[in-house]
């Protein structure tokens, strides 16, 4: 395995970003947020792109923040500086690309590696991973957008509940508490993540990124204001070649030939 931090490839528009510090279970330092902030700079340049896929080397997905490298002996650190520095702005970066992006995680996921997965669109896990927030076992709050993604997700009761007492959720308990999309048997989680992604490379990406940036937006609006958004947006969707070839190839009864483009 090499020792980017990030291992970054590209086929046929399908991005994917693996995490690559597998004996320290994926856990961010300075260098891999670094790595990952540059390769999602030549992804949001990339007009070819059409979906990403975000996962993690070895066992683990990712356990949130390094801590091998905080030093407490010195007096108190400043925690406001990796949120301001790193988190808050990748998991905008991740909520606002407009591309759908699949989070597979491939085994434990803790921290701000829970909520960094929950920043993607469509999270996988393999049904041997697992998740805890692992903020409350050192003093800490979650960061990363838990506090906002959690009871959304799975409601305010199970929130507090995964976050106070720190338990580590499998990835079957995930999915039926809505914290994520599926869990998948590990003998045929590959398989599965590759058709999602395969299936989502040949969508209409226009629309899915428009769908994305409603739905994750409707969170803070008014039903009067997500409607008026929806109008809007289906009149530039509309005037999309995807629409008319959606609508062609329905009619002549044979699957549509998506570029993916708004116009
Ligand atoms: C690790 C880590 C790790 C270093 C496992 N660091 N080495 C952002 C910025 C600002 C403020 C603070 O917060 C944040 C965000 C955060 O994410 S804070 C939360 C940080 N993460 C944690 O507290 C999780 C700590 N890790 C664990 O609780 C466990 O390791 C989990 C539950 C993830 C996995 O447990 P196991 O499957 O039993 O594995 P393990 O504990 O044996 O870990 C394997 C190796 O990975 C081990 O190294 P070693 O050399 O002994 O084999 C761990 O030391 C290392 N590792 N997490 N975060």
């Amino acid at each position: 395995m090499s020792e980017a931090p990030i291992l970054h490839s590209v086929d046929n528009g399908a991005h994917t970003i693996t995490l690559n510090r597998p004996d320290r279970l994926n856990a961010f330092n300075v260098a891999m947020h670094d790595a990952l902030g540059a390769a999602l700079g030549r992804i949001e340049a990339d007009t070819d792109a059409r979906v990403v896929l975000l996962t993690g080397a070895g066992r683990g997905f990712c356990a949130g923040q390094d801590l091998s490298d905080r030093d407490t002996s010195k007096g108190p650190l400043d925690l406001s500086i990796g949120p301001e520095r790193y988190y808050n702005p990748l998991v905008r970066r991740l909520t606002s690309l407009r591309l759908p992006i699949v989070c597979a995680v491939n085994g434990v996921a803790a921290g701000a590696g829970v909520n960094i997965a929950l920043a993607c669109d469509i999270v996988i896990a393999k049904r041997s991973a697992s998740f805890s927030q692992a903020f409350s076992a050192i003093g800490l709050v979650p960061d990363s957008g838990g506090t906002w993604f959690l009871p959304r997700l799975m409601g305010q009761a199970n929130a507090l509940a995964f976050t106070l007492l720190n338990e580590r959720l499998d990835a079957t308990a995930a999915q039926e508490l809505g914290l994520i999309w599926k869990a998948v048997d590990d003998a045929t989680f590959d398989e599965t993540v590759a058709e999602v992604v395969s299936k989502l490379a040949a969508a209409p990406t226009f629309g899915l990124g428009q769908a994305k940036r409603l739905i994750r937006n409707a969170a803070t609006l008014s039903l009067d204001a997500a409607l008026d958004a929806e109008r809007d947006t289906q009149k530039a969707c509309g005037r999309s070649p995807d629409y008319s070839e959606g609508v062609r190839a329905f009619k002549e009864k044979r699957t549509a030939q998506f570029t993916g483009r708004s116009e």
